[in-house]
């Protein structure tokens, strides 16, 4: 009997990257700078005090990455493009060369039977745009929908799927709320603010894409965790409920025509001062598909339960962890989609990051060895490919990523690529999972 999973023919096999991580060459053309340049450049932000200056050189190497693409056989590209690349000013005047590149990209994407699937905010908000308010400040939300308009004015008569943020509770909880990101601001008292107006801002720029681009297909990536409880002490239940509720209900809720959690409101006293007349609807404009990054679940527990006041049986964490210190749990992706099918009902989800930093050996004789990568991203395509036999409409899978880069405030030190990257000389080596992908993305199976 054969154990091969076969996946829909329509479906897209992909990789994901984002601007900043691989671009590098952040002064030249007119590139405006940005707020990770800042950070990056501040001592302490980023481990070992890593910049993305030149990151994978990929501003200089695309042709190079293109072609490396189409030899790993995929027919979808998530890349994200650099707000202050196109708007060097945050707003107003367009930088041709800026946007030229990624004109040159898309083309050649196409060129090369890769379908572009770009994300507009990976992040990378103007340092201008932070100088006058940030995410805090509404005004960043509407400059946000012209820099959509310009790009969708120019790429739109090629390009037709689109995303307008990535992972908004990121921006939210680790660059505002935390400060562990960019712009480093520990500020919990704006975290309301800035994911209304990263939700906002997403609204207003699906309008604005389809002004532009009658055809496009439009959405927003969310990274979504399961939370589990850790026993069924009712203490746990309502721990989990609630970090569900603040992680990923409060960007699945209102995108979907419901209001904001109650308790979460509450419990941070949000008076909702942000929330102007017709806001919610805007939130609410109807998206064509739901971009799902999954990477773990979350068991939680109540604080205030100790072990011995729980019943039995507890959800304990598997045995495996990736280098982040996240549990490699391929069944929560499963069970992510069959819920967001069931509660939210999304026309159709893109998994559109998924993949695993492991402290990969170095290159010997042209390759890398990853099996723990190969494991984690069979498994959980395994998962998607359940869930697609129950009925959940999965159209296609990014792995995350295409290349080792720069990961965020622990700079390069780990490697979320199927391609291996010196960043000494910039030689792209294939890891063993590269190569296992090009296998499945060409024959549509895993086995
Ligand atoms: O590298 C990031 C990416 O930019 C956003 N999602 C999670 C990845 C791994 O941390």
């Amino acid at each position: 009997m054969s154990t091969r999973a076969r996946f829909p023919d329509d479906f897209r096999w992909g990789v994901a990257t984002a601007a900043y991580q691989i671009e590098g060459a952040t002064t030249e053309d007119g590139r405006g700078e940005s707020i990770w340049d800042r950070f990056s450049h501040t001592p302490g932000r980023v481990l070992g005090g890593d910049t993305g200056d030149v990151a994978c050189d990929h501003y200089h190497r695309w042709r190079d990455d293109v072609a490396l693409m189409a030899e790993l056989g995929v027919g979808a590209y998530r890349f994200s493009i650099a707000w202050p690349r196109v708007l060097p000013e945050g707003r107003g005047r367009v930088n041709p060369q800026g946007l030229g590149f990624y004109d040159r990209l898309v083309d050649a994407l196409l060129e090369a039977g890769i379908r572009p699937f770009p994300t507009l905010y990976h992040w990378d908000l103007p340092q201008v745009l932070e100088d006058a308010g940030g995410w805090p400040a509404r005004a960043t939300a509407e400059a946000f929908a012209e820099y959509a308009s310009a790009v969708a004015s120019r790429l739109g008569d090629r390009v037709t799927d689109w995303f307008t943020i990535n992972e908004p509770w990121v921006v939210t909880q680790l660059g505002y709320v935390l400060g562990l990101h960019a712009p480093g601001r520990a500020e919990p008292a704006v975290g309301p603010a800035v994911a209304h107006h990263l939700l906002v801002a997403h609204g207003l720029a699906v309008e604005r894409i389809r002004a532009a681009c009658p055809r496009a297909r439009v959405g927003i990536v969310l990274n979504l965790d399961p939370m589990e409880p850790r026993s069924l002490h009712p203490a746990d239940v309502a721990e989990a409920r609630l970090h569900d509720a603040s992680m990923n209900r409060w960007y699945l809720d209102p995108i979907s025509g419901r209001d904001y959690p109650r308790e979460v409101t509450e419990l941070l006293e949000w008076d909702r001062r942000e929330v102007r007349p017709g806001d919610m609807e805007i939130i609410a404009t109807p998206i064509d598909r739901l971009g799902v990054n999954y990477y773990r679940r979350q068991v939680v527990a109540a604080a205030s339960v100790t072990d011995e006041q729980r019943p039995l049986p507890w959800t304990q964490a598997g045995p495996r962890f990736t280098e982040m210190g996240w549990e490699v749990y391929p069944p929560g992706l499963y069970d992510l989609l069959r819920r967001l099918h069931c509660e939210y009902d999304f026309a159709e989800y893109l998994i559109t990051e998924n993949g695993a930093a492991f402290p990969d050996p170095a290159p010997v004789g042209g390759r890398v060895s990853d099996p723990e990568r190969v494991a984690y991203l069979r498994a959980h395509l395994l998962a998607v490919h359940r869930a697609i036999g129950d009925g959940v409409p999965v159209g296609g899978y990014f792995v995350w990523s295409l290349l080792d880069n720069f990961e965020w405030a622990f700079g390069y030190s780990k490697r979320f690529g199927i391609v291996h990257v010196d960043f000494a000389d910039q030689t792209r080596t294939w890891k063993d999972s590269a190569a296992w992908y090009r296998d499945v993305a060409t024959n549509g199976s895993v086995s």
